[in-house]
């Protein structure tokens, strides 16, 4: 049967940097993220014996078997699937983002937990929210949190299977909506380092990842309380705080990963400005040169303002906590 399904990004407010396990894709720590609102992958899949091979669509560029990005992404998902369905046929999938791929705003986030929903209800798996979760994980890391809205955490369990590593929601999206986003973006272009090659040389050559996760707990017992209390300031600071120890491992690895543009450290010297003209904003960043400006309603309208003086800022989008995943009616073909 052809079914679809949408999901949004998901940006990480405690982040994941880095895998125990790369096969099972297993976290060395737990993260928290907020689901995006609007950041949307539509995807639509269909099994079928009339396909003598996959087909993989993604915003109108054919991946073929053989290509990186099909062999390590797609092409090893769905041989878990079928592994794990006892399915044997082909599938077209076609998938479209409406915010730019690869230029970290977690676009395999949405694709995954998009892809891992509209594959269990087109072979008909029944699988619950969690084993969903679980699923889109072993598409990609991130894609774990995505299938639920509003503030999620993704735990990272114990267990060597991997069946105790899935997200959890902390509050849906109409338990904090002043809480909002603003993406700043410095550059449309592909990033050259993938996360997953990244974070992999992170894990092996920067001498901090001890210290990481030794200081990550504190800051997810901090973020969670900050939401469940919607108390800004403590969640906004140690996301930043957070979002500054990754970055330092990433710049400590060997060779060194810099996600940064001159638009990112523009923005980031600003919102440190900002502090100090009375404006409650704080950043972060992903594995990618745009930073997201976290804020409230009430200093929505000062930020835009003040956006318009950024020299290095190509486009901005605002949101704020969205769905979790959903069926969608639409089918792409
Ligand atoms: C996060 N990022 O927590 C972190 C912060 C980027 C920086 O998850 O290898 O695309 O597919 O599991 O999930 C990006 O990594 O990597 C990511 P894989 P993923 O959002």
């Amino acid at each position: 049967m052809k079914a679809s399904a949408v999901a949004d990004a998901n940006i990480a407010l405690v982040k994941y940097w880095g895998k125990r396990n790369k096969k099972l894709m297993l976290p060395h720590n737990s993260s928290i993220s907020m689901t995006t609102d609007g950041l949307s992958t539509l995807t639509t899949v269909e099994f079928d014996k009339k396909y003598k091979e996959d087909i993989f669509i993604l915003n109108g560029n054919k991946f073929k078997k053989g290509s990186e990005e099909y062999d390590e992404y797609i092409g090893v998902f769905l041989n878990f699937v079928r592994e794990f369905s006892k399915i044997n046929l082909k599938v077209k999938i076609v998938s479209q983002n409406n915010f730019p791929s690869t230029a970290g705003l977690a676009s395999s986030a949405a694709g995954f937990a998009a892809l891992a929903t509209a594959i269990n209800k087109s072979l008909n798996l029944g699988l619950s929210q969690t084993e969903l979760s679980i699923l889109a994980r072993r598409g990609s890391g991130s894609a774990t949190r995505s299938i639920f809205g509003g503030f999620v955490e993704w735990k990272k369990g114990e267990r060597e299977d991997g069946s105790d590593s899935f997200a959890e929601q902390i509050v849906p999206s109409g338990y904090w909506p002043e809480f909002k986003m603003i993406i700043g973006i410095t550059s449309k272009k592909e990033k050259k380092i993938k996360s997953r090659a990244g974070m992999a040389q992170t894990v092996k050559t920067s001498p901090y990842y001890k210290v990481w996760l030794e200081s990550v707990n504190e800051d997810l017992k901090k973020v969670k309380e900050g939401i469940l209390e919607r108390n800004f300031p403590l969640v906004a600071k140690t996301a930043e705080e957070n979002c500054l120890k990754m970055h330092a491992l990433m710049m400590t690895a060997r060779p060194s990963v810099i996600y940064w543009n001159k638009g990112t450290i523009e923005i980031i010297h600003s919102v440190l400005n900002w502090k100090g003209e009375g404006l409650e904003t704080y950043f972060t960043i992903d594995a990618g040169p745009q930073v997201k400006i976290l804020c409230l309603e009430k200093d929505i309208d000062g930020v835009r303002k003040r956006l318009r003086d950024i020299e290095n800022l190509k486009d901005i989008i605002i949101t704020k906590p969205g769905r979790g995943v959903r069926i969608a009616e639409k089918h792409l073909f």
